[in-house]
């Protein structure tokens, strides 16, 4: 059987308190979600942090440090903190929480994109809190900041505390950028590329563009350089993984990439996600990666190593 890694993206960003009763928001909330999808097989937890009365994203270390040590404590799982935040706030405040952690892992967006949620404003009758409607509607006007200067700092900081990254790649430039990396030694093999298809400014789910970014990928960096995984946004994700997980590919589910559990039909919770590949890919012949086989496989500094 071969092994795959499966991440959660527990509550990211982009999606708001109203669009599901699902999305966890609070701390304990985060916590419990985090450890339910660990305990059903997610090897990786991504996670970013929200105000805990409304729910809006915020980089605060003082959040992340209300359900982090929780979830260090409960699971054996390779927690990966996000370094995008969300398309609003500051590099700066985007790293503030790895900086303070030193997690195993940290997001790394591999380059500056628009970065849209707006057309989901369209199915939203009323809003639970204040912030929602003027964040969705404004994401028609977000650019998301990841410069080259932005990507060698968080390089070079991370890098330094021996966290190593999830490369975020929602386009095939972003592969171009990672090579560049690569070329100047500050990326070195092994490293691990999330290839990222229907966020509404990235590249589309599509099979083909799948093809061509893992393509893509083995022509620039050598297929032995790098372990690579898929996520693909909303209704695409159940379906595009699996085609991903065909093709050889670690997987990441969560409601921070998509809401739903399958056609028209809304994810009561994480941990349901990840039940749901993890019997997609036994059907396979693929089993889940435990944490201590995605560090093998990932070389990742250990549980132990982080400022937790
Ligand atoms: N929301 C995902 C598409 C990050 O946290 O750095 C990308 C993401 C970004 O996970
Ligand atoms: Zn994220």
């Amino acid at each position: 059987m071969s092994k795959v890694i499966i991440s959660c993206a527990i509550t990211g960003a982009m999606h708001t308190p109203t669009m599901s009763d699902a999305l966890p928001i609070t701390p304990a909330q985060i916590a419990a979600e985090s450890i339910a999808a660990a305990h059903a097989g997610a090897a990786i937890i991504h996670l970013h942090a929200r105000k805990p009365d409304d729910g809006e994203p915020t980089g605060n270390p003082d959040v992340f440090a209300q359900f982090l040590p929780k979830i260090h404590t409960e699971t054996d799982a390779v927690i990966n903190l996000t370094t995008g935040g969300s398309p609003t706030m500051s590099v700066a405040d985007r790293l503030a929480g790895a900086l303070r952690f030193k997690p195993e892992m940290c997001s790394l967006n591999m380059g500056s994109m628009n970065f849209a949620i707006f057309p989901a404003a369209k199915r939203v009758k009323s809003w639970k809190y204040g912030w929602e409607e003027g964040y969705v509607r404004n994401s028609d006007d977000f650019i998301f900041r990841n410069t080259f200067r932005d990507i060698k700092y968080i390089l070079e900081t991370m890098g330094g505390a021996g966290t190593k990254f999830e490369h975020e790649c929602y386009d095939v430039g972003h592969l171009y950028s990672l090579a560049y990396f690569l070329d100047t030694g500050l990326v070195k093999p092994s490293f691990f590329v999330q290839l990222i298809f229907g966020i509404l400014g990235g590249i589309g789910v599509d099979l083909d563009n799948l093809v061509f970014m893992k393509r893509t990928a083995d022509r620039l960096f050598g297929p032995q350089s790098f372990q690579w995984s898929v996520l693909a946004a909303g209704r695409h994700q159940m379906p595009f993984l699996t085609q991903a997980a065909l093709l050889g590919g670690n997987v990441r589910v969560g409601l921070e990439d998509s809401l739903f559990i399958g056609r028209g039909k809304m994810a009561s919770s994480n941990a349901e996600q990840v039940l749901k590949i993890k019997r997609i890919l036994a059907e396979m012949g693929h089993e889940a990666a435990t944490p201590g086989e995605a560090r093998e496989m990932l070389a990742l500094k250990g549980k132990g190593n982080v400022s937790l």
